[in-house]
């Protein structure tokens, strides 16, 4: 079965065999009789949708044990902070390659999976309320000791690279301001108060896609500090920057971002000759301007 536009003003939309939404589902602002929102109910299997469009703050819930497979990008408008609540089962996102999916207020319930995929996705929240630690939180619970497989935050794209690829892959996390972030990123808006969770290469701690110097100079800067997040160099999500984090980063030096279709593909890691002597030559520039 395949529909159209489905415009959610409040109610259920309920599913328990496999559905696609071709077009869009558009989060409508309240009139007379409807609250706005709605919740989206997959009880088995997976509900597949386009973009998830929001035209008001109130937002799109998820819940049954199924998967909401989001085929297109999640977008709150312009000046429109829309909330997703991610109550039961998984939701999976699939934003055009290079767009970000752009919301409110992200909540993810216990055991429930947002599964980044590929995605880019932005958290523009309300001043003082920034769910920088949630997200740090669930990013370390999906990574499970590093097979992506854990509930939370995880990447089914970063677990099958786990298993067969040469360069390993992660979710990153940071406050925009942290990365310099805060003009926009993904062809959505960023300002001050955003949190901005990508896929990307293990290492890459400021979030442009690429492992280089200025990942390690993060990390170098905050060596042996115990309270370790993304963007400072904790790349295995334990809240110690060390040699494990390290040689994340070295591994990842220099190395295109992989797709699963072209992890089989890519060759062995650059040799960790060249890379050690990558990053000393950073650090000693450092060290010379120190
Ligand atoms: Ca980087
Ligand atoms: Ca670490």
């Amino acid at each position: 079965m395949s529909i159209g536009t489905v415009s959610f003003a409040g109610g259920t939309l309920s599913s328990v065999g496999a559905v696609n939404l071709g077009s869009r589902i558009n989060i409508i602002a309240p009139g007379s009789g409807n609250p706005g929102g709605g919740t989206i109910l997959v009880n088995s299997g997976s509900l597949g949708v386009g973009t998830v469009n929001y035209a008001t703050a109130l937002g799109l819930t998820k819940t049954g044990s199924g998967t909401l497979a989001v085929g297109g990008q999640i977008n709150s408008n312009a000046g429109i902070v829309g909330a997703l609540a991610i109550s039961q089962g998984t939701l999976k996102l699939n934003a055009p390659a290079g767009t970000a999916n752009r919301v409110g207020t992200l909540t993810v319930s216990a055991g429930v999976t947002l599964d980044m995929a590929a995605d880019h996705f932005v958290i523009d929240y309300s001043a003082g309320n920034s769910p920088f630690n949630t997200v740090k939180t669930l990013v370390a619970s999906g990574y499970a000791g590093g097979a992506w497989t854990g509930t939370g935050i995880n990447s089914s794209t970063a677990a099958a690279i786990a298993v067969s690829g040469a360069h390993k892959t992660a979710v990153g996390y940071a406050e925009a301001s942290a990365v310099g972030l805060t003009s926009g990123f993904g062809g959505v808006t960023t300002d001050a108060d955003t949190v901005i969770v990508r896929y990307t290469l293990a290492g890459d701690a400021n979030l442009d896609g690429q492992v280089g110097p200025p990942d390690f100079q993060a990390l170098a800067a905050n060596f042996n500090q115990t309270a370790g997040i993304w963007s400072g160099g904790d790349f295995n999500y334990d809240g110690t920057v060390n040699a494990l984090d390290f040689n994340l980063l070295a591994s990842n030096y220099g190395a295109p971002l992989p797709s699963p279709a072209l992890c089989t593909l890519v060759p062995e890691p650059v040799a960790a000759s060249i890379l050690c002597a990558a990053a000393l030559s950073v650090r000693r520039r450092r060290h010379s301007v120190v």
